[in-house]
C-alpha cells in the first residue's frame, strides 16, 4: 500500500513536545501509525503510552464531528441532548447571541476560557485572541497550571530559561524535586539513566512516592507545601558552612546578604519539624548538593500548586544561583525551557484591535483559578458586567477548575449562553448551548513549542478535517466574520501567520524560516545568541544560560533580594508560611489530611480519560490512603469511602497500603472525569479557589480533608 510520512508535533500541554512521525494511507487518506521521531535530540524515537496510542483518540467512535445545539436541559450530556446544526446556523446563534449580551451589558459580559488543550503556537494563542480583542471581551488570566511557578522564576532569573534536558546525562547529582519525570517528562528519564550508568544518584523530594521515586537512589518524603522551608534550611547548611560560591554570587547575584539573614531563621532542626525530613538528612542533601559536581535540578510544577508555592519555586531557585551550579554542563535548573523561543505574539495576536472595539480600551481580567467566582459573583458588587456568554475551547473546565461545585452551578446558570469548541462531548459540552467540533492536530497544521526542551518544531497537517471540525483558527477566523469583522488579520493565512510568528527579530530565531522547519521538522533555537546560523548552532553545543550572569531581571543579576516583589508588599526573599490548608495549622483539627489531587500518568489533566485505552492503564476511583490513616478510621482496602470537606465530597475507593505511595496524614487520588467517577463527582468538588502568595495561580495541592467509610 503507498504511503507517506508526515511530520507532526504532539500539542499536549506536556514539557516534552515530541516530534512525531504520522505514517498516512495514499488511497483512503486514512492516517495508520504514529511514532516519535527518531531523529528529534529529545524525543528519540518513543512517545508516551497515551500518545503512542493516538489512533485510537483521533478515530475514536466518540469524537465530536458536527455543529449540535442543545435540545435538553443543561447539565445533561452526550449526543442524545443534542441535535445537529449547520456551521452556518451555529456561527449565526453564536454571533446573534453575542452582539446582545455585547449591546444589553458590554462585551466584557463575554469571557473567552481556555488553556492548554493544544500548546500549538497558532492554536493555543492566535486567531481566538484577535477575536476577543476585536468584541472587547473580558480577558482570561490563564493562571490555573504555571504562573506561580513562572512569576516566581521569573523574579530570580529574569526569563524562564533553565538546563536543557540533554545536558541531565551530564550530571552527577540529579534532585527532582515536585517533578513526576516517569508520568509527567518521561523524554527526561533516559537522560537521567545515562547519567546513573556513569554513577550519578538521583534524589526524589515529594510527598508521594511516585514511580521515579520508587527508582530513586534516595527518596524525601517530604510533607506537602514546605519546599520553601527545604530549600532554606538547605541554604542555611550550605551558606553556614561555607560551600557557596563566594566568587559566583558577588558577581551574577544581588541581596545575598539578606538572604543570608534570612536563612538563618531556618536551622535544619527547626526546618525538620515542618517538612518531617530529618535535620540530619537535610544537612546530608545540602552538602551533597553544593559539593558534588555538576548537580542539576528538575523541579516541576508540583511544588507550586500550593498556597505558597511562589515562594517555594524561589527558594529552589536560589540554590544555583548561590552555589554557582549554573557554571557547569549538567549542573544548573530547570522548570520551564519556554523564555527562549521568542515568538512575535504582537503578530499572533494583534492586542491593537482591543482599540476597535466597543470598549476601546483593554478589557478587565477575569482569573480563570476563579471561575466559580467569575461565573456567580462577578457583577453583583461593582467589577463591572455579570458574565453571561462563555466561550470555552482547549479547556474542560467541568473537570480540571478547584471548586467543583462553584462551577457547575455557575455553569446551570439559565442566563449564561456557553459555547464549546471540543473534540469529545466532556464534563464541559454537558453545560454547553452550542458546541463546535475541533480538529486534532493530525489534522490541522501548526507551529510547535516545547518548555521542556529548545527545538522549535513544524507540524504538518496529516489527514483531513474528521466530519466537520475545524481548527481553533478556522473557527475563530469563521466567528470573526460571522460577527462582521472586516480586519484584515481575519483572513491571514495560516503560514502567514507562522511567518508572523518567526518574525519579531528574537535572536534565538535568527535566520529560522518557515521553509527550513517545513523540511526540517525541528530546528535547535539559536542559544548562543550569534546572528548567523552555525553548523554548530544546531549540533549539541551544550546551552549555559547563566554561566557568566546575564540575568535578564531589572538588576541584571540573579535577584536572591527581588525589589520589584518588595515594591508590590510582598516578601523580597521567601519565607515559609504555612499554608492555611495544610497539617500545621487549625483547620487541620476538623479536616486533619492533606489531599493530592494529582494529574493520572496516562492521561493528561482530563485529556484521554474517556478513551478505553488509556483508562486500561489507570485504575480509577481510588484513594491511597496509608494503613495507619485507614486503620484509625475502620477503613479496610477495597471499601468505598467518603472524601469531604467543607466545599464537598466524594466517594472513591481506599486502596490502602503500609509503606508505598502515600506516607502518613497524606492521602492522594487523580483528576479524571467527573461524570466517570462514580457518583458523577470530581475531586476539584474538594479543591479550593484560594490562590497561590505569587502569581494568583490554582492551589491544587493545599487541600484539606476528611474520610470515612461510606
Ligand atoms: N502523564 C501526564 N503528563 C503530564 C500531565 C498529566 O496530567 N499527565 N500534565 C501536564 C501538565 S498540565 C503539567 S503542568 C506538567 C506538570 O508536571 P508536574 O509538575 O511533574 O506534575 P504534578 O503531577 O502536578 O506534580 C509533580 C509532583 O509534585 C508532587 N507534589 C505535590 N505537592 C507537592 C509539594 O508540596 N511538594 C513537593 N515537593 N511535591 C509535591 C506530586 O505528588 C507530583 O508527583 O505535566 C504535564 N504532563
Ligand atoms: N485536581 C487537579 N486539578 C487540576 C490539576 C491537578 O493536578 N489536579 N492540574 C491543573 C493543570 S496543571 C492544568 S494545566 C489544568 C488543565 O486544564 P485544561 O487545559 O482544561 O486540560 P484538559 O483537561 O487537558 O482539557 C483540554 C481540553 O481541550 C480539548 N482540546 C484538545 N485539543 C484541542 C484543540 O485543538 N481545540 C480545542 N478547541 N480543544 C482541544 C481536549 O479534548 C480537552 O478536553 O488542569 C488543572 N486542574
Ligand atoms: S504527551 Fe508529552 S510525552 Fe506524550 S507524546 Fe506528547 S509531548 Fe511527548
Ligand atoms: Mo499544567
Amino acid at each position: 500500500m503507498p504511503s507517506r510520512t508526515v511530520h507532526a508535533a504532539c500539542p499536549h500541554d506536556c514539557p516534552d513536545g515530541c516530534g512525531v512521525l504520522i505514517t498516512v494511507d495514499e488511497l483512503s487518506g486514512r492516517a495508520t501509525k504514529i511514532q516519535g521521531d527518531p531523529a528529534h535530540p529529545v524525543t528519540r524515537g518513543f512517545l508516551c503510552a497515551k500518545v503512542a496510542k493516538y489512533l485510537d483518540r483521533v478515530y475514536s467512535p466518540d469524537r465530536l464531528l458536527y455543529p449540535m445545539q442543545r435540545r435538553a436541559q443543561k447539565g445533561t450530556g452526550g449526543p442524545e441532548a443534542f441535535e445537529r446544526i449547520s456551521w452556518d446556523a451555529a456561527l449565526a446563534a453564536i454571533a446573534k447571541k453575542l452582539q446582545q449580551v455585547s449591546d444589553e451589558f458590554g462585551p466584557e459580559a463575554i469571557l473567552p476560557y481556555s488553556y492548554g488543550g493544544t500548546l500549538g503556537a497558532l492554536g493555543n494563542s492566535s486567531m481566538d485572541q484577535r477575536f476577543f480583542f476585536r468584541l472587547g471581551a473580558s480577558q482570561l488570566d490563564r493562571t490555573i497550571c504555571a504562573t506561580a511557578g513562572g512569576e516566581s522564576l521569573i523574579s530570580v532569573l529574569g526569563k524562564k530559561l533553565g538546563t536543557e534536558p540533554e545536558q541531565f546525562a551530564e550530571s552527577k547529582l540529579i534532585l527532582a524535586w515536585g517533578a513526576n519525570i516517569h508520568g509527567a517528562n518521561v523524554h527526561l528519564w533516559p537522560f537521567i539513566e545515562d547519567a546513573r550508568r556513569k554513577g550519578a544518584k538521583l534524589v526524589v523530594i515529594d510527598p508521594y512516592q511516585t514511580r521515579t521515586a520508587k527508582c530513586a537512589d534516595w527518596y524525601i518524603p517530604i510533607h506537602p507545601g514546605t519546599d520553601v522551608a527545604l530549600a532554606l534550611g538547605m541554604m542555611n547548611v550550605i551558606i553556614g558552612e561555607k560551600i557557596y560560591d563566594a566568587d559566583y554570587v558577588a558577581r551574577h547575584t544581588v541581596g545575598f546578604d539578606e538572604l543570608r539573614a534570612r536563612v538563618a531563621e531556618y536551622p535544619p532542626e527547626k526546618v525538620a519539624q515542618w517538612t518531617g525530613t530529618a535535620a540530619a538528612d537535610i544537612r546530608k542533601l545540602a552538602r551533597d548538593y553544593a559539593r558534588v559536581r555538576p548537580a542539576a535540578i528538575r523541579v516541576n510544577y508540583g511544588v507550586q500548586r500550593s498556597e505558597n508555592g511562589g515562594a517555594a519555586v524561589r527558594a529552589i531557585a536560589m540554590l544555583p544561583c548561590i552555589t554557582g551550579s549554573w557554571k557547569e554542563v549538567g549542573g544548573g535548573l530547570q522548570l520551564s525551557t519556554s523564555g527562549a523561543y521568542g515568538l512575535n505574539k504582537q503578530a499572533l495576536e494583534r492586542p491593537e484591535l482591543m482599540r476597535k472595539s466597543p470598549l476601546g480600551r483593554p478589557a478587565r481580567l477575569l482569573n480563570m483559578s476563579e471561575l466559580a467566582r467569575v461565573l456567580n459573583e462577578v457583577g453583583s458588587n461593582s467589577d463591572g458586567p455579570p458574565v453571561k456568554a462563555l466561550v470555552v475551547y482547549n479547556s474542560n473546565p467541568a473537570a480540571v477548575a478547584p471548586n467543583h461545585n462553584g462551577v457547575i452551578r455557575g455553569l446551570k446558570r439559565p442566563d449564561l449562553f456557553t459555547v464549546v469548541h471540543e473534540q469529545f462531548f466532556t464534563d464541559t459540552t454537558d453545560y454547553a448551548d452550542i458546541i463546535l467540533p475541533a480538529t486534532t492536530f493530525f489534522e490541522h497544521k501548526d507551529l510547535q513549542t516545547a518548555y521542556g526542551h529548545y527545538y522549535l518544531m513544524m507540524s504538518h497537517q496529516a489527514i483531513a478535517p474528521l466530519g466537520e471540525s475545524r481548527s481553533n483558527v478556522e473557527t475563530f477566523r469563521a466567528l470573526a466574520k460571522a460577527m462582521g469583522f472586516t480586519d484584515e488579520c481575519f483572513d491571514e493565512p495560516v503560514d502567514e501567520m507562522i511567518e508572523g510568528a518567526l518574525s519579531g527579530g528574537a535572536p534565538t530565531l535568527e535566520g529560522i524560516t518557515r521553509e527550513d522547519l517545513e523540511r526540517e521538522g525541528h530546528i535547535r533555537l539559536r542559544l548562543d545568541g550569534s546572528s548567523r546560523p552555525t553548523a554548530e548552532g544546531r549540533g549539541p553545543t551544550p546551552y549555559l544560560p547563566f554561566a557568566s550572569g546575564g540575568f535578564a531581571t531589572p538588576s541584571g543579576k540573579a535577584e536572591l533580594y527581588s525589589a520589584t516583589l518588595a515594591k508590590e508588599g510582598r516578601d523580597p526573599i521567601a519565607s515559609f508560611v504555612a499554608p492555611r490548608e495544610s497539617r500545621h495549622t487549625e483547620a487541620a483539627a476538623k479536616y486533619p489530611l492533606e489531599l493530592l489531587g494529582r494529574k493520572a500518568d496516562n492521561y493528561l489533566n482530563s485529556t484521554f480519560a474517556n478513551l478505553p485505552a488509556t483508562q486500561a492503564m489507570e485504575d480509577p476511583g481510588v484513594l491511597e490512603i496509608h494503613s495507619d490513616d485507614a486503620a484509625a478510621r475502620g477503613i479496610r482496602d477495597g471499601q468505598p469511602v467518603r472524601v469531604f470537606n467543607d466545599r464537598g465530597a466524594i466517594t472513591l475507593r481506599a486502596k490502602v497500603n503500609g509503606h508505598n505511595t502515600t506516607p502518613r496524614g497524606v492521602v492522594a487520588t487523580y483528576l479524571n472525569w467527573a461524570k466517570l467517577t462514580p457518583g458523577g463527582q470530581n475531586i476539584n468538588v474538594l479543591t479550593s479557589e484560594r490562590l497561590t502568595d505569587i502569581g494568583r495561580g490554582a492551589t491544587f495541592y493545599s487541600c484539606l480533608v476528611e474520610i470515612a467509610r461510606a
